[in-house]
């Protein structure tokens, strides 16, 4: 190769308009970040917190910049949304096109090819080998409630089983199937009937292999709600906000036979794990579960709002016509930022991307955890990991979970410009769902101040 030619892969890296590097020039948060949080406290409901008050003004790749010219590294992307990196060239570049041509008909009134086109793509990489159908809809939540509606309308059937551990969204429906009532639900009911909340596989406590967790579930579910009364089974099929709990092997495929042999619908809720988070399109791939029906959101449509039920032909047709939609479901903006995700899956390999980043995170947090003895556990898949922490010395049968060493180490992150999330039922997981843009450089970047973060906690 001589010197004048690019190899491929060169060619087509990204370019970012970010230097894609940490920067703190000021304290956090900044003097124009404290300025806008006045403003907001004044008109925003106090009901909507947020995790760090710095205000964000450009994001580009894996850096947020905030107003007063600090930037983060960003290991959350919005809760696992910018997938493909912030402000993703392609994806920027289509919505815009997109907002020339049409930006709204409603679906349900003239329709337009975008929609079609993004059904066409879930059929082709959701899994399982048969006729699919969607329906496209704004936000998670909306999603779940959804899929509720079709497996009910397809069964005749009332009931619905979650897992411990779940969490499925803040509308009426939804907050009925959180585990965690606090801080969702506190307050808000009456929440919605016919929820059951059925044991869940978590290894790291249970123990239980994947068969004795299915078999645990499964005799909830016939002794508590029976088979015949049961729509649904909804799962995450690694769950998100719970904990990054990555079921025991072969617990998924069993509850989907069961499912299959009493006609319940299994529907699995990818909304934080799906769209190329843990390596495969649709995490459920790894555990060899082919659910019936398929939730997607997040990381869809590369920040725009957009979500997705996609499933079994008969199971999707089973509504009547006019059953299902939305004035804004499938937005043709959403829907073409959706198209350009699914071809930067392919033109950034995007997939082999999230292997690389779980596997540096991992092999850099096993290091810490010689060192740090409140890891009591590293697990998740792709760029989908967590580490869970536990008071030292509790013991193997205890694991006293320690939610203060996560808040600690968020907040000695955020002063040092890294943007750490929390999760768990108790709190004390902290995860890592960066963009699939992230580079080593600010991985490792990433993991020194968290080390600095583990040492400071003393
Ligand atoms: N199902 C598995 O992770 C959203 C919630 C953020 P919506 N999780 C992040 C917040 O503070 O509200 C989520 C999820 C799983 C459903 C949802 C709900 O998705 O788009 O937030 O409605």
């Amino acid at each position: 190769m001589t010197d004048t030619q690019i190899p491929a892969e060169t060619a087509s890296a990204p370019v970012y308009s970010v230097v894609q590097e940490r920067r703190v020039v000021t304290a956090i948060p900044g003097p124009r970040s404290q300025e806008l949080h006045a403003r907001r406290a004044k008109v925003v409901s106090a009901g909507v917190s947020s995790a760090l008050p710095v205000y964000i003004e450009r994001a580009n790749g894996g850096i947020l910049v905030d107003v007063d010219g600090n930037q983060f590294v960003d290991f959350g992307a919005g809760i696992g949304v910018t997938t493909v990196g912030h402000t993703e060239q392609r994806v920027v570049q289509a919505a815009a096109d997109q907002l020339q041509d049409v930006v709204h008909t409603l679906f349900t009134i003239t329709p337009y090819e975008e929609y079609v086109r993004v059904a066409e793509l879930l059929a082709e990489h959701t899994p399982g080998n048969w006729e699919k159908k969607s329906v496209l809809v704004n936000s998670g939540a909306e999603a779940v409630e959804n899929g509720v509606k079709i497996a009910r309308k397809f069964t005749g059937r009332r009931a619905v089983a979650v897992l411990d551990h779940a969490y499925h969204g803040r509308t009426n429906l939804t907050m009925a199937m959180n585990y965690k009532a606090h801080p969702y639900a506190t307050g808000y009911g009456p929440l919605a009937g016919d929820v059951y909340h059925a044991p869940s596989s978590y290894p790291y406590r249970d123990g239980l292999s994947g068969a004795d967790a299915a078999a645990r579930t499964i005799t909830y579910l016939e002794k508590v709600v029976g088979a015949s009364d049961l729509a649904c089974l909804v799962v995450e099929p690694i769950q998100g906000e719970g904990g990054f709990m990555v079921p025991a092997e072969g617990f998924l495929p069993r509850l989907q036979a069961w499912c299959t042999e009493h006609g319940v619908v299994m529907i699995a809720d990818e909304i934080q794990s799906g769209m190329a988070r843990t390596g495969r399109y649709y995490a459920s791939e790894h555990f060899g579960w082919e659910p019936d029906l398929v939730l997607s959101a997040k990381g869809i449509a590369g920040g725009l709002p957009l979500a997705a039920v996609t499933g079994r032909a008969e199971i999707m047709d089973a509504s009547q016509p006019g059953g299902l939609g939305g004035t804004f479901g499938g937005n043709p903006v959403a829907c073409a930022a959706a198209i350009a995700v699914f071809e930067a899956i392919e033109a950034n390999h995007l997939l082999a991307e999230s292997e690389r980043i779980g596997a540096r995170l991992k092999a850099g947090l096993e290091r810490l955890a010689q060192r740090y003895d409140v890891i009591g556990e590293i697990r998740g898949l792709g760029a989908m990991i967590a580490i869970e922490l536990v008071q030292p010395g509790t013991g193997q049968t205890t694991r006293l979970p320690n939610p203060d060493a996560v808040a600690s180490l968020i907040a000695y992150a955020a002063q040092h410009g890294v943007l750490f999330l929390s999760a768990g039922t108790f709190g004390n997981v902290l995860r890592f769902l960066p963009s699939l843009a992230v580079s080593d450089a600010l991985i490792d970047d990433g993991l020194r101040v968290l080390d600095d973060g583990f040492a400071a906690l003393g």
